[in-house]
């Protein structure tokens, strides 16, 4: 799998700038945003600039621009201040898992009681 963008990615379309979204941070290999339905006060989205379809394919295919996702989240988590109190890193993999688009993500979640097993 090459990570070249696809023209029907919605993903690849906000780290072409072509479909707006509030940008947090960017790094070479990644873009971070507001996701637009936030479920948490702190509802971030970790995309890598490539395009692979989940978190997995990302990870056998590049594992350096899978561990710049990670990196970015927790950097994401220390710029909205939520170490202390917790976070979660959640990266859906698969329709069956709620992933509903597909252009590998973590969601960076905090700021309020997160409970576990997750839905
Ligand atoms: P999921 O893990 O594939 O279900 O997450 C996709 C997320 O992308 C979900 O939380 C949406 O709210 C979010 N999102 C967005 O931030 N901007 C958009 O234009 C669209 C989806 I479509």
């Amino acid at each position: 799998m090459s990570g070249e963008p696809q023209a029907d990615c919605l993903f690849c379309k906000i780290v072409a700038g072509e479909v707006p979204a509030t940008v947090v941070r960017e790094t070479e290999n990644t873009v971070a945003f507001r996701d637009i339905n936030p479920q948490a006060p702190t509802h971030v989205l970790v995309i890598p600039r490539a395009h692979y379809p989940d978190a997995a394919a990302l990870a056998a295919a590049d594992p350096q621009a899978a561990a710049d996702v990670l990196t970015e989240a927790r950097n994401v988590a220390e710029d909205e201040k939520v170490t202390d109190s917790g976070y979660r890193i959640v990266f859906n993999t698969g329709s069956g898992a709620g992933q509903t688009v597909f252009h590998a993500h973590a969601h960076v979640l905090a700021g309020r009681g997160l409970q576990w097993p997750p839905g």
